[in-house]
């Protein structure tokens, strides 16, 4: 089997070891950088992303393709800048202040990275004003806030409230997600978008960004 092949597969089975030794292997026959994150780690992830969708695997599997996709990514990166391949965007991402949960938010970016994006993970907890000073100083097109518990979600607005004020709203869009969100409740807040789950997150940025 070729050994773009066993990246995909190896990843979509969680096997980080295998993935990285794959990986190293390809990097070592001077396969392309990019034949090896779009066709074998982007690939494998997004069957991951559609059985998760299909309820076909649950979130402990794709925990572990995420590893998986790190182990091989990792040693990717310093050949995808010398490569020039370029990202498709960045978001910032983060759990709004006052949340610890970050287990979602942590499979929304590594969804949104699996399909080119860059990410600038702030973590949780993280307060109003620094979602904003990030996307300005690293020039993110979109802001991606995570809210896990009803007390929480109010700050999204605030989000949302900031940006408007600062005359932002053509530079930054927004999207929210989490559990007890729904589309109702982005659209009362002013959000751009509102995300169900990983892979939807994913469509929802791009078609923030126009890339549909
Ligand atoms: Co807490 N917790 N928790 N908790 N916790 C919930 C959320 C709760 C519903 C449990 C319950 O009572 N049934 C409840 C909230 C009730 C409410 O607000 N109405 C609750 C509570 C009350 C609390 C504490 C207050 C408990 C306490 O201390 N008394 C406390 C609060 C801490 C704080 O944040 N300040 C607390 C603490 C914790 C732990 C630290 C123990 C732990 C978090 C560990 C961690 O994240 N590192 C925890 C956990 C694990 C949960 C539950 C059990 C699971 C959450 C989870 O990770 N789900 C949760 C119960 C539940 O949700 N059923 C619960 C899996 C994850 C993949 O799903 O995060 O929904 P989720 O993300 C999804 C989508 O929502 C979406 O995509 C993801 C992938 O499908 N999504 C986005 C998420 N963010 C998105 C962003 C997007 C787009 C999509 O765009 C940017």
């Amino acid at each position: 089997m070729d050994i773009i092949k066993q990246i995909s597969d190896n990843l979509q089975r969680g096997e980080d070891e295998e993935v990285y030794n794959f990986t190293r292997r390809a990097i070592e026959q001077n396969l392309p950088a990019k034949s090896i994150l779009d066709d074998g780690l982007i690939a494998g992830m997004s069957v991951v992303g559609e059985k998760f969708k299909a309820h076909e695997i649950f979130l402990p599997d794709v925990l572990l393709a995420a590893k998986a996709m790190y182990a091989g990514m990792d040693q990717l990166k310093p050949l995808m800048i010398k490569e020039g391949i370029p990202t498709i965007g960045k978001v910032v991402v983060g759990s709004v202040q006052g949340d610890l949960h970050d287990i979602g938010k942590n499979l929304v970016a590594i969804m949104l990275r699996g399909a080119g994006f860059e990410i600038i993970d702030l973590g949780n907890d993280v307060p109003p004003e620094k979602f904003i000073d990030t996307a300005l100083e690293n020039e993110a097109a979109v802001i991606g806030m995570s809210a896990l518990l009803t007390t929480t979600m109010p700050v999204m607005k605030k989000v949302v409230d900031l940006v408007k004020a600062r005359n932002l709203s053509d530079k930054v869009k927004i999207i929210v997600g989490g559990a007890p969100l729904t589309e109702d409740y982005a659209r009362q807040i002013g959000a751009d978008a509102y995300g169900f789950d990983g892979m939807n997150a994913v469509d929802k940025v791009k078609e923030l960004l126009g890339l549909h």
